[in-house]
């Protein structure tokens, strides 16, 4: 492993170095509060060092003009050192989270395929020449690096969603500031010592700890900054887009999804009430993508709501090292507050509770914080639990139906479409043509067609609506960090001739 700072500490242009204001804060494990690591705690005034640095390093041309063969080369050396290191880096991301290290792996396995897949695109297109139509001129379009980019992460996949940043950024020539979530920051100070010693050059790669309150405003709206990249809440985003606005920075925003998992009675029903389980109650519902709001034909309501409560009652809870567990804690305190309140709200507007809504009572998880899978039955548009993000194990229950085929179609994807999110969701039916119809209809960034929740770094990945702005993976993802640039040469210089010379 690449050295890990004795002492609280930020990294900035290749050193770890303590907050001016000497804050720490203590990151305890979701699941039972022990103490985790004592990590710095940043104020503004750091990371206008981080900012400087970055600068600096973009402005020197070190990292830009280094032949982009080799920037993706030290992507695919980094890839083969987390590859190495999985099960170290899979411990770190699981005690900060809380998660289970089934997870973890799992996770880190996809950050291995992101590293690759950026480490493989950074030389893949150098820019295209344009036919001016005229001989003389040689006219054509590169790319250049975005400038220094301020990377901010949220916690419930922080080495992944950090990743989808690091890598095109670093594959493009950028110079950057990653600011993980305070609650989550090993396996970012993992990632920036590993790039250092891999060779990537000082002031490339930086990294920023602390609440976003106190390090935030400078990476959102210093002039030194040309791009913000964030992940996280919608009232967050909105933020931080007006922060960047004054500078017209580029913004690249995702900002969660409130996810129909839409259900016809067609459908393969054993497979799609597995899913719709997974869809929603993997990692405790902290999924941007998680299939929070189950859409289901009327007439299989009641098999398919029945059968998920039998199943959701059997979900076994647990922390990291707990092999029979099947979910994990939520991340916080203030978490779990939120999703009660949140489930508090949709009960008081009518809907129907049928399990869950309480904390586990056994002894076992009064440390962490638990809370158990909850469906919300008889939602209807308009309700607070429907509208808006939970982001805990709580699935709310929409029914559709119609006179015809077409018709009930139609008032699935009216449904599904009902939401100022945009992010994911899923179609559910053995009738191939119907499914096809409905995917291309819902105003969504990933659709899954009887399947819930793969992807692949290949495949671009963002939202539609207040979901946010841009992609991530794929192509695109490379693009967001890019300038595209026309170079016009005419090969015989003369007069313009326009103005009279006399
Ligand atoms: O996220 P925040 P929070 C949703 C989910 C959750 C809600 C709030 O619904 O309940 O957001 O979660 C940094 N300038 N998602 O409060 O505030 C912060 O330090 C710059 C969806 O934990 O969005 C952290 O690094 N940065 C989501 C990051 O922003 C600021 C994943 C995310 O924190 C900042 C997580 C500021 N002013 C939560 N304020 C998803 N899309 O997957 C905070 N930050």
């Amino acid at each position: 492993m690449a050295p890990k700072p004795t002492t609280p500490a930020h990294f900035i242009d290749g050193e770890w170095v303590a907050p001016l204001e000497g804050g720490t804060r203590e990151i305890r494990c979701p699941a039972d509060g022990s103490l985790v690591a004592t990590v710095a705690e940043g104020s503004a005034a750091d990371s206008e060092a981080a900012i400087a640095a970055a600068r600096r390093a973009f402005d020197s041309g070190v990292w830009s003009s280094t032949p982009a063969v080799e920037r993706g080369a030290l992507l695919l050396a980094l890839a083969d050192r987390l590859e190495a290191e999985k099960e170290e880096v899979a411990r770190l991301e699981a005690l900060d989270t809380g998660k289970r290290m089934v997870e973890a792996r799992i996770d880190m396995d996809d950050i291995i395929g992101v590293f690759r897949h950026f480490g493989k695109l950074a030389d893949a297109d150098a820019g295209r020449v344009v036919d001016a139509g005229m001989p003389s001129v040689a006219s054509r379009v590169v790319y250049e690096p975005v400038g220094v980019c301020s990377l901010i992460s949220p916690w419930n996949y922080p080495l992944l969603q950090t990743s989808w940043k690091v890598a095109p950024a670093i594959a493009a020539g950028c110079a950057f500031i990653v600011k993980p979530s305070e609650l989550t920051p090993s396996t970012s100070m993992w990632l920036v010592a590993t790039l250092d010693d891999l060779g990537l050059p000082k002031g490339v790669g930086n990294l920023i700890l602390g609440a976003g309150a106190a390090v935030g405003d400078p990476l959102t709206s210093d002039p030194r900054v040309d791009m913000v990249s964030f992940t996280g809440g919608l009232v967050t985003g909105k933020r931080i887009m007006a922060s960047a606005a004054e500078t017209v920075k580029k913004i690249a925003l995702e900002l969660g999804g409130k996810n129909p998992n839409v259900v016809f009675a067609d459908a393969d029903l054993p497979a799609a009430i597995d899913n719709a389980l997974t869809a929603i109650f993997l990692d405790s519902g902290q999924v941007c993508s998680a299939g929070s709001r189950l859409i289901v034909e009327a007439s299989i309501h009641d098999e398919v709501v029945d059968e998920l409560v039998r199943r959701a009652e059997k979900i076994r809870l647990g922390g990291p090292f707990d092999e029979r567990a099947e979910t994990g804690p939520l991340i916080s305190a203030a978490h779990r507050e939120k999703v009660e309140a949140y489930v508090a709200a949709g009960i008081a507007e009518g809907a129907v509770l049928r399990t869950g809504g309480t904390r586990p009572e056994a002894e076992q998880y009064q440390a962490g914080f638990y809370y158990l899978p909850t469906i919300l039955d008889e939602c209807r548009s308009g309700m607070s639990c429907v509208r808006d993000e939970s982001f805990g194990p709580v699935l709310t229950v929409e029914t559709f139906e119609g006179d015809d085929p077409d018709s009930v179609e139609d008032a699935a994807v009216a449904i599904a479409n009902d939401t100022h999110y945009g992010l994911a969701g899923a179609v559910w039916s053995q009738n191939a043509g119907r499914a096809e119809r409905v995917a291309r209809r819902l105003r969504h960034g990933t659709i899954w067609i009887n399947d819930y929740h793969p992807y692949v770094p290949q495949a671009e990945w963002g939202g539609f609506g207040q979901s946010g702005i841009g992609r991530e993976l794929g192509v695109a993802g490379l693009e967001e960090y890019r300038e595209a640039k026309h170079i016009w040469h005419n090969t015989r210089s003369a007069p313009a001739g326009w103005f009279d010379a006399d």
